[in-house]
Formats: C-alpha cells, structure tokens, sequence
C-alpha cells in the first residue's frame, strides 16, 4: 500500500508560496507548525501541515499578525494541530471561518469541479472571480516579463488554494491564453516560454520535494520522443506522487531506448507517456517489444491530445488510454498501480 506523502521543506515551500526560511522561522519563534523529522533531522511536512500553513496565509492576509495567528487559529478552528481536515466544512466561528465550495473546472479545460476552501462571507462567485483575476494577473505579469508579479500572483492563489488546484484555475488558463495571443501573431514565443519556465520549476520543485523517496518507482513518467510539452505529464506526475505511489520522471523527449532502460532496471509497474503533437506509432510499439519478456511486465498507459486522437490504434495495440483531464489520469494511474 502506498504510505501518505510527506513534503521535504523545499516541497512545502513550492507547496503554500512561504519561503522555506520563514516557514523555519515560523516553527524556531512562533511554533506555528512542527513538521516530523527524518533520522537526520530533515523537516518532512504531511498534508495536514499544508493545510496549516495555508489556514495560517488567510489569517495573515486578513491582517492577523505572525505572533497572534496562533491565537487567532485557536479561536476559530480549535486547538491547534487537533482540526484541518482538509475537506471538512467549516460554517461557523471567529472571523477567519471559511467553507468547502464546489468551483467548476470547465474555464479551465478540465473537467468535474474542485473542493475549494473560501471565508464564509466570499461564496462561489467571490472564489472564482478571485481565480481569474489572479490568472489574468498572471497572464499581464508574462506579456511584461515580470517574474516578479507572476510569482506574486501564484503565490497568493497557492496560499489560497491547493497546488494542484491554483495551477488549473490561473497557471494552466493563462498558458493557454498566452499560446493563443502567439497563434493569433499578437505576441512573442518568449511570453509562453516565461510561463512555461515558472510552470516547471513550481511543479519539479513539488516533485522533488515527494516522500517516499526511497523506494523504487512504480510509476516511470515520460514524454515521447520528439515531445517538448512536459507540464500536464507533470501535473500527472504529482498527482501520482500526492497518493504515496513513488514515481520517476524523465521529463521531455525522451528516447524509447532510454525509457526501456529504466524499466529494466527499476521494476517499475507502468509506464506513463504523454504525446501532445503526434504520436510515434513504430517507437512505441519498439518498446513494447523491449519490455514484453521482462518476468513482470508494466502496463504502458499514453495520454494527451496526439493520444486522444490515436484512441482506437492504442486499444488495437493493447496500450491504455488516459484520461484527457491529468489529475483524472493520475487516479487512473494509482488506479492500475494498486490493481497489478
Ligand atoms: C508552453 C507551450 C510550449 C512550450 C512547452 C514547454 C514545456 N516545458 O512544456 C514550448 C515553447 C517548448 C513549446 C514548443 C512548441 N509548441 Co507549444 N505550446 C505551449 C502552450 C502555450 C502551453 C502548453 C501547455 O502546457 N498546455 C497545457 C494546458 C495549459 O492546456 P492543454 O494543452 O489544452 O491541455 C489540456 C489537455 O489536452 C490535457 N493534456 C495535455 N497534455 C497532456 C498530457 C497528459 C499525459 C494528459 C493525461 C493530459 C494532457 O490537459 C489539459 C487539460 O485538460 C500551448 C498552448 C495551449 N493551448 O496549450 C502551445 C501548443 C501546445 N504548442 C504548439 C506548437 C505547434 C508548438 C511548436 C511546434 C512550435 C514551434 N513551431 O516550434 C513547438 C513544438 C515543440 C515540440 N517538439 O514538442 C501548438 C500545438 C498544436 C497541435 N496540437 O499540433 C499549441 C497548442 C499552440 C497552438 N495553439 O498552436 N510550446
């Protein structure tokens, strides 16, 4: 059975937008959060403690100050470290009371909706509103070439919301805006480039940062060869990851030969592929010869566009499809991990 995730401080931090020496700070002066610590004294941070510091963001944001936010939490929520249940509803309390909404995912390309933590006051309308104007903000920041406000912008929806979810409702929309603007002869490939920099530093960073580390993969995650669109088999990757399932990503364009390799020598279980412009039917079936006589042999799973156009050749071939929506994907890939 996977073992829930644990989060090193560098993950935390890429995790709730708080720079690694405050969340030091946090813990040495005002005790807010106690992460575990590994034999050698690493601070590992479980889920709940992300939901800490991002309870702790909100209050900051509504003007607490660092040394009452202990306090402050304790009144609305109870003692501190007994509650955050990340998904219970909260509709009563002190003035930081907040509530679970459903948002819908559909702006976003994505489908179903997503749980999302709001102040009790704010509501449906108020959250999603909030979601576009940071992913507009996020989008102006790119056509500047202002790091700086893109990082401000993602910092606050991450503080707000989940990785996971910040990243669908303002990171992913933006990209997309900011590719049509290209196409459209409206703007420079260096905009797309800039987005697409901070998008991988922010999801390798929360990747790196994933317990157990240890094990050996399950999960190999790649692009196919001549593939440079990396970030939703990255947002796959951590979703994966998020379940405890340990998982190896090989990042873009990645030889056939390469990924056989790894599979040879890591055990893994499945393989993941992602193939957004084309889908290279004679490598992929190359490495299905290269890793049929292994003793236990791992399931290939392909997902994006170019794959969702080559659905019926990948089930005539015996190779999953995946899901369209990422984090779907990577359920399904857990999915498959737990079945074999
Ligand atoms: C960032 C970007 C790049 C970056 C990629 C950086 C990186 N490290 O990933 C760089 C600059 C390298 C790049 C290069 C190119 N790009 Co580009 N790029 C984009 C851009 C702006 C965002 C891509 C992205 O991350 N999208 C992800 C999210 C935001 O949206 P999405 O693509 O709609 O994905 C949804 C689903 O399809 C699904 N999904 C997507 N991928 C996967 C993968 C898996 C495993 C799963 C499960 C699901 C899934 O998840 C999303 C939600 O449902 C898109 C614009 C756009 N509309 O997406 C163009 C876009 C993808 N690029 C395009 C093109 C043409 C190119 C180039 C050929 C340009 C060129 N002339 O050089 C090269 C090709 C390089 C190569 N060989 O792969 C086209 C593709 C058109 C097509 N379908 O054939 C797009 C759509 C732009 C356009 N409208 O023309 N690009």
């Amino acid at each position: 059975m996977p073992r829930p995730a644990r989060f090193t401080i560098r993950a935390a931090s890429a995790l709730t937008g708080i720079n690694p020496n405050t969340l030091r700070a946090w813990e040495r002066r005002h005790g807010l959060v106690r992460p575990e610590r590994t034999p050698k004294g690493y601070r590992l941070y479980t889920g709940e403690d992300i939901e800490r510091l991002r309870a702790i963001c909100r209050a900051m944001q509504q003007g607490i100050s660092v040394g009452r936010v202990r306090e402050h939490l304790e009144d609305a929520e109870g003692p501190l470290g007994a509650e955050l249940e990340p998904s219970a509803p909260r509709l009563s309390g002190g003035p930081s009371a907040t509530r679970v909404i459903e948002v819908s995912l559909a702006n976003a390309g994505l489908a179903g909706t997503a749980s999302i933590r709001v102040p009790v006051q704010g509501g449906a309308a108020t959250a999603t509103q909030t979601l576009h104007d940071l992913s507009v903000q996020i989008e102006q920041a790119a056509l500047r070439f202002d790091r700086a406000a893109i990082e401000r912008a993602f910092g606050r929806a991450v503080g707000l919301y989940s990785l996971r979810q910040a990243f669908a409702l303002t990171l992913a929309p933006a990209l997309r805006r900011v590719g049509e603007r290209y196409l459209e002869g409206l703007g420079n490939v260096a905009e797309e480039h800039v987005l697409a920099a901070f998008a991988r530093e922010r999801l390798i960073a929360a990747l790196a940062g994933l317990r157990p580390l240890h094990q050996p993969p399950r999960v190999l995650c790649a692009c196919v060869p001549g593939e440079q669109h990396e970030i939703m088999l990255m947002v796959l990757a951590l979703e994966v990851g998020l379940e405890g399932v340990s998982t190896l990503y090989l990042g873009a364009d990645t030889p056939i030969e390469a990924i056989a390799h790894t599979v040879e020598n890591s055990g893994t279980q499945v393989v993941a592929l992602s193939a957004t412009l084309a889908l290279p039917q004679e490598p992929i079936l190359t490495l299905q010869q290269l890793v049929a006589d292994r003793r236990r042999k791992p399931t290939l799973m392909i997902g994006g566009p170019a794959a969702a156009r080559n659905r019926d050749w990948l089930l005539a071939n015996g190779i999953e499809p995946l899901a369209e929506d990422p984090l779907e994907a990577g359920r399904q890939v857990v999915a498959r991990v737990m079945r074999d």
